[in-house]
């Protein structure tokens, strides 16, 4: 068996990465416009305030979206842009750009999947608290509830937040990016159930709101596993270590898949997690647990690397070292094409819901050839052999949904800045010139042939 005729191939993006006008139309600041003026957040002092400048260049990305071939467009919404000061009084100006971005993708064929939540949170709520004010969801609560009311008609996948793992791990703990806070462990677990409870309430809006039925997900990250050999007791031992806490530490905490998607999906939170954190929980938080439930159409899942594991005599898991000289990408990635086998078949397994892969992809330090094209054969490489992986999870019956690249172009990589690219197409970011590298043309063919020249 193969991907099903209606399979969804489709690029990703995120608000922050790739809109640029900072300052325009009465949007208001969010936490990454203020992070990125901070000295010593990101690489070379760059910023999103242009980035790929799609806000005024979205009818020819469309176009590449189209000549690409590409079924869906998952792209994310700068919250700030809608709300200024986050709740309260709307900009229209922020709507009408959303709307004629989605109408320019319906126009093309290509479904828009709107992601309400990919990190850049308005800095009128960060100075409210941020996700560590109780109040919180219900922030997002009003954000979401305008968002459906107002796309609903011509919007019918959601997404509520990108990844919480980073907003919560990286924002908070690390302080890697924006807020780029370093918490201790009280408000840590305060701002996860502050957080999970925005995405129950988020769903509770859509679902309130929408003028015909929706489908609404998540698109969570997570440190994955896979066995190291094909004998049962590795698989099961990876099994395990997918849905288990390696070490009682909040930044592995962070990472644990279970952490985030048990409380979603099978409205409990991990055992493991409660024994060694339930003292930092605020205060009856399992009460909290039937609307961070709210039951979900499909699992998406952020799938890039996973560390081999194999099972120690009692059966749990070990890592395994890698080789010396293991590929990597540009960002120091492991290259690990079975990812895309296990996790979807370990994650469809657990939480039984259709599936998607909501990013997948590599940086490389491309640059435009003398013949004036980009050949990153690297990525195509890459691509290649994920997508065989993922194909042969088909195979074995899970039941994929969709795959989404990230990212359609070259962006704004968080700390990393201008400095890695993870894009299908090029970008030349001092004149906004796209080109479209070898690995945009290979998916091309891919999405052509619906995965069969994989
Ligand atoms: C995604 O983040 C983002 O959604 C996207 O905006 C970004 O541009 C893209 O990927 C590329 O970075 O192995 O246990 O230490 C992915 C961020 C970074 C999440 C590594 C998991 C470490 C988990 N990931 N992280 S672990």
């Amino acid at each position: 068996m193969s991907f099903r005729k209606d399979f969804v191939w489709g690029a990703a993006t995120a608000s922050y990465q790739v809109e640029g006008a900072a300052y325009e139309d009465g949007k208001g600041l969010n936490i990454w416009d203020v992070f990125c003026k901070e000295d010593g957040h990101v690489y070379e002092h760059h910023t999103g305030d242009v980035a790929c400048d799609q806000y005024h260049r979205y009818k020819e990305d469309v176009a590449i979206m189209k000549e690409l071939g590409l079924k869906a467009y998952r792209f994310s919404v700068n919250w700030a842009r809608i709300l200024p000061e986050g709740i309260g009084k709307v900009n229209e100006k922020g709507l009408a750009y959303y709307d004629n971005l989605v109408n320019c993708l319906i126009e093309n064929g290509i479904e828009p999947y709107m992601t309400l939540y990919h990190w850049d949170l308005p800095y009128a709520l960060h100075q409210k608290g941020g996700w560590l004010n109780p109040q919180s969801p219900e922030w997002f609560y009003e954000y979401a509830k305008l968002m459906a009311a107002h796309f609903s008609d011509r919007v019918s996948h959601f997404f509520t937040f990108n990844e919480p793992q980073c907003t919560v791990g990286l924002g908070y703990v690390t302080g890697e990016h924006a807020p780029g806070l370093k918490v201790g462990p009280y408000d840590y677990f305060s701002i996860w159930h502050n957080v999970l409870k925005a995405h129950g309430r988020g769903v509770q809006a859509i679902r309130e709101a929408a003028v015909r039925p929706v489908e609404i997900g998540m698109a969570p990250c997570g440190a994955l596993y896979y066995p190291a050999t094909d004998s049962k007791e590795d698989i099961e031992a990876a099994r395990k270590a997918n849905f288990s806490l390696p070490e009682a530490d909040i930044r592995a905490a962070s990472w644990d898949v279970a952490f985030c998607a048990d409380p979603v999906f099978l409205g409990q939170y991990p055992e493991d997690i409660m024994k060694s954190f339930g003292q930092y929980f605020p205060k009856n938080a399992e009460k909290d647990l039937e609307l961070i439930s709210q039951p979900l159409d499909f699992y998406g899942q952020n799938i890039y690397n996973a560390v081999p594991v194999r099972a120690d005599e009692n059966g749990n898991p070990v890592r395994v070292d890698r080789y010396p000289g293991f590929p990597k990408t540009a960002i120091q990635w492991p290259v690990t094409p079975e990812v895309l086998y296990w996790a979807p078949k370990f994650l469809y397994e657990r939480y039984q819901k259709p599936f998607y892969v909501t990013e997948n992809g590599m940086s490389s330090h491309d640059w435009v050839s003398l013949d004036g094209k980009v050949h990153d054969a690297s990525r195509v490489d890459f691509m290649h052999r994920y997508l065989r992986e993922f194909k042969k999870a088909a195979a074995d019956g899970v039941d994929l949904r969709g795959y989404f690249a990230w990212s359609l172009m070259d962006n704004f990589e968080w700390a990393y800045g201008y400095s890695e690219r993870f894009g299908m197409v090029y970008v030349d970011y001092q004149t906004q010139k796209r080109t479209v590298k070898d690995s945009g043309l290979f998916y091309k063919n891919v999405i052509a042939s619906n995965g069969e020249i994989l």
